[in-house]
This record gives C-alpha cells, structure tokens and sequence, in this order.
C-alpha cells in the first residue's frame, strides 16, 4: 500500500472560456448558504450563476467525509425551515445526522428546487474585482471565464479552508493520508494498518473511536486534549419525529429565542453555579451528561462567564475522564485544562473509552513536538511512530480563510487580504467597507460558528436577499458598509466577546491555531440580539450602510 494519496483539486483551465458573461449576481459556494442564495435571487428574478469547487452539492457535508463524521446539532434543527413541505417531508433517521444522510438531504434540496441548473461544478473563483465607473464585479473562474455580475454572494463556508501544518517530509511519506476536511471520495481501509492521527478537536473526536476499531494500531497525537461529552445519538423516533413536525414553526421560533440559536427543547438551567451547594453542581451536570451532546453547554447560564462555574464544569468533565479512562496516565493525558467551552466543546461516541482498546496509544506532542514526516511514519522529539496511515485532523484556517483565498479587490483595487491584515473587518459580519455589493454569508463578526449554521445561513441570505429586492425596487444601484458603522461593529464584537472567557485558549475562533494568522475573535455572541438588531438596521433603511443612487 505504498500510496501516496494525491488528489487534483479541481481539473485543468479549461481552455476558449470565451468572452466575458454577464448576470446579475455571481453566487461562491454551493453547500447550505448557496443553494438558499440561489433559491431566494431566483424569487426575485436576478439571473444568477454559482460556482463551486467541488463535483457536487453540500458544501462541509461534501468535503467531510472521514469515518464518523456527523452533525453535533440535533438533525431536526440543522435543516432548512423556508419551505413547509421541505421540513414536513423530510426523515431524519438519527439524532445527530451521519455526514452521508446530511449530504443526500443537501441533494434532494437541490434536486427539489431545481438549483443545479444556476450551479458550475469543479469550478474555482479566483478574484473578484470591483470597477468603480460600472459599480460592478469582475469574477474570474479557473475553469468557467470571465463573469460580470452587479453582485456577488460569498457562500464560502466558516469551515472550508483545512488547516494543513507543515510538517517537513510530508512529500516523502509512502502511505496514505487525509485531512479529515478534505477526504477522498473513496473509502480507506484501515484494516490491518498502523494508522497514526493528528489533532483532537471535534473531527478527531469524530474518526478516532471508528478508525480504531478497523486499525491494526492508533495512534494519537494530542497537542490539546479536548473536552468532549457523550452525544448519545439514537435512531430519531417516528413519535419525536413527528412531534416536532406538528408544530415544526413554533419549534424554530424557540430555537431562535435562545443564544446559540438553537437546543430550545433541551432545557438550559438559568442558575449560576454559585448558587447551588457542590452535591447540587455535581447531580446538575450528571444530569446535562445524562441528556448528552452540546446541550452541556446549558448546565449554568455563567459557564462561559464566571470563571467559578467555568472551573466546576471542567472538574465534572476531567472527573468522568477519570472514571472511564483505566490507564491512569493516559487518563492524565487526555484531561483538558484550558477554560471548559473556550475551544468549541466537542460531542462524541465513545472517544474515551477508546483509550481503554490495547491497540490504541496517545502521544503528547505539547511536550514531545512533531520534528517531521518520514517515509514510513513520523518522528517526535522523542521517538519515531511507524505508520501506513497517517490523517490530519487538524482543522480550518476558519471563517477568513475561505474568503481570502480569492483575490477580492474593492474600491481603488484595495486587496481584501490587505484591508484584514489586522483580523477582518465587517459590518454586521454581511459586508465590508470599500467592497460595494459584496455579500458574506454568515460572516466574521456574525454568530455564525457560534449558532446553529442552518438557520443562520437562512437569516442572512434572507437579509441579503431582502437587501437586494429593495435596492432593484428603488432603483439603486449599490450599498456598502460605512466606514464608522463598521467601526462601532468590530468593537462590540470584541466587547461582547470579552465579556465572556471566550478569548482565553488558543482556539481558532481567535485565528490561534493557524500560525501567524492575527489573533482576533471573529464571530458574536448572541444570535436573538443580533437578528433584532439587523432587522432595525433594514427597517431604518439600512442604517450604517451607504447607498449608491
Ligand atoms: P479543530 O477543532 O480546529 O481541531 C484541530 C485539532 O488539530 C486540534 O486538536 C489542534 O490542536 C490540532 N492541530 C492543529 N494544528 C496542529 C499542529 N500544527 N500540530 C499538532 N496538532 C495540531 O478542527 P476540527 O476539524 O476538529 O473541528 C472544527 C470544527 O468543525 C468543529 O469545532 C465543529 O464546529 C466542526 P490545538 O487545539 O490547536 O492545540
């Protein structure tokens, strides 16, 4: 099996790509975000041209395709809710949706509203650029010419740029590897291989208990262990099922009423930790452990604030680490002992209790650094691992990376990549000063990552839609961001951010885990404030946005 796995990101320039096209509205991406783009431009009769790098539809649920990989998000809340028949049609089969059930509903999506027509496939953006005289965008594909467009929707993704590290040797290794958010279409066979992986966040959470039981041997390399909590998934009974469908509106409207946009129905406990005696702590978080998944996160209303409750929730945690983990040291290992909820909390499947399987070993790379990639393995400070397998569970250059990747020039050719040297600057996380016409979907400065995606993505692009319906009703030609709303944006968002312990680990909510990118916190905190209060912003005519007649 000695295979190196080299994949071709997108196929060659294809070449006579021809003149320049022109439509209305150029839309990157087709996972969630795009396809709903496409659905709501179309109602309002813009013709619109989508361009995706992958083969298919489903955005991260194309892409993510490592053994394990589902949703953390109860399936009956990460799902579209604009149409009715949709959400009453549509069966889930499990609590949390496995990835290939997420990508099949994300297909019947477009197969439903006939999207694929507005969609190129294997098709790359490459730059995007404003021209001032014609207040319009100039979008260059690698694979589909020249497009003109009066706006441009960026439905790239939060998590769609992976965070490869550079290890040196990686060329020479003879086995097979992947990133978890770039896996190959075919499955791989870890039977009978040593299979080494890297990193521990929620993907690794995700592969590691389910590659251990093929692997011969696993081994984990854990620079931060991670907190996780059981998810307790479990086939989705017909009665739950259809319970929520009864009443599938009001379902949606509490999801929306809470901080994350979501878990309404798992019952946050509006205590502060303070106020209940060490037995009551202990029995409360039993019982959030009990109820499974990131609805721990509701234990106490102050975990993410009071550095107390904060502590207590992570003593509850590394304890139940303790009590499943028999190898004392490998226990020590895998207790985490950064702030509880800093880094995204992660829900699992037996991760744990996979460090009992005698083929499976941990190796602290915080004290023994990876030196480099071998032929047949990797090599720490302090030891070489042979390998057959080696995959990277190393997450995202998250919420900018798939954004600057493209060449996105504004006012006076201003590079993007330029104006966000410092950290990204957004309006309302939908639009950027000196990028007229410009939209991000579910961008930095927007609780995005921070709330249940689906209804955040429908959230903005019906804002955005709503956005671009009044300006072609009034006959204006373009809106941006001003200079001193952006402004006023940025510093509440770091406000909000510093009133919690949010900013406290190296998480890549701050950029922290992709070296040199700058260290600022990126989405809001608090989806319910921030839907009221874009809605005022369009209700008082897009106030802190300047318009273009
Ligand atoms: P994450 O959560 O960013 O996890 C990545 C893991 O990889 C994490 O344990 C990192 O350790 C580790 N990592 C990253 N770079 C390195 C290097 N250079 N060396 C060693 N280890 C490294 O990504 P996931 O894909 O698991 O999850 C992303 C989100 O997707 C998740 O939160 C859900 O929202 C869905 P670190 O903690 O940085 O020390």
């Amino acid at each position: 099996m000695a295979r190196t796995l080299i994949r071709k990101r997108g196929a060659a320039r294809q070449q006579g790509a021809g003149a320049e096209q022109t439509v209305d509205a150029v839309v990157v991406g087709a996972g969630f975000a795009g396809l709903y783009a496409i659905y709501r431009l179309r109602q309002l009769g813009l013709s619109v041209q989508a361009f995706e790098r992958g083969s298919g539809v489903g955005g991260t649920w194309y892409w993510n395709r490592y053994p394990g990989a589902r949703c953390d998000i109860p399936s009956l809340e990460y799902s579209y809710q604009f149409s009715e028949e949709l959400q009453q049609e549509w069966e889930w089969s499990e609590r949390y949706a496995p990835q290939l059930e997420i990508l099949r509903y994300i297909e019947h999506v477009a197969d439903r509203f006939d999207l694929r027509r507005s969609i190129r496939f294997d098709t790359q953006v490459e730059s995007a650029s404003f021209d001032e005289a014609t207040l319009r965008w100039t979008v260059r594909t690698r694979q589909a010419g020249t497009w003109n467009a009066q706006f441009v929707i960026l439905a790239t993704g939060c998590l769609s740029s992976t965070n490869l590290p550079s290890f040196e040797g990686l060329d020479s290794f003879q086995g097979i590897w992947a990133h978890t958010g770039d896996w190959p279409r075919e499955d791989l066979d870890f039977r009978g291989r040593r299979v080494g992986v890297i990193g521990t966040g929620s993907s690794g959470v995700q592969c590691i208990p389910v590659i251990a039981e093929q692997a011969e041997h696993l081994t984990v390399f854990q620079r931060t262990p991670a907190y996780s909590v059981p998810a307790h998934n479990e086939p989705l009974s017909p009665e739950v099922q259809a319970r929520v469908k009864a009443e599938y509106p009001a379902f949606r409207k509490r999801n929306s009423q809470m901080p994350t946009g979501g878990f309404a129905d798992a019952g946050a406990n509006l205590r502060r930790a303070a106020e209940d005696s060490p037995e009551a702590r202990q029995a409360n978080f039993e019982a959030f452990w009990k109820k499974g998944g990131l609805a721990f996160m509701g234990a106490y209303r102050d975990l993410l604030v009071s550095r107390e409750s904060n502590a207590a929730a992570a003593d509850f945690v590394r304890g139940k680490i303790r009590g499943i983990v028999r190898d004392p040291k490998k226990a020590e290992m895998l207790m985490p002992r950064h702030e509880f909820g800093c880094k995204r909390l992660c829900a699992d499947t037996g991760y744990y209790d996979t460090f009992n399987r005698p083929n499976v070993s941990i190796v602290d790379i915080s004290r023994s650094p990876i030196e480099r990639i071998t032929p047949d393995g990797l090599r720490t400070r302090d030891a070489h691992y042979p390998l057959d397998c080696l995959v990277f569970a190393t997450g995202f250059d998250a919420m900018t990376g798939s954004i600057l990747r493209i060449a996105i020039r504004g006012r006076a050719g201003l590079p993007l990549k330029e104006k966000w040297v410092a950290g990204p600057r957004t309006y309302l996380g939908l639009m950027s000063e000196g990028y007229p016409n410009l939209f991000f979907v579910t961008g930095p400065g927007s609780p995005s990552v921070l709330s249940n995606m689906v209804p955040a993505i429908e959230q903005h692009v019906n804002w955005i839609a709503d956005c671009i319906g009044h300006l072609r009703v009034a006959n204006l030609r373009g809106i941006e961001a001003s200079r001193n709303a952006e402004d006023a944006w940025v510093s509440h968002v770091n406000e909000v951010a510093g009133q919690t312990l949010l900013p406290s680990c190296n998480s890549w909510y701050l950029g922290a885990n992709v070296p040199g990118k700058p260290r600022v916190f990126m989405p809001y905190l608090g989806f319910p404030a921030y839907v009221a209060k874009c809605n005022e912003v369009a209700s008082k005519g897009y106030e802190g946005f300047e318009i273009t007649p």
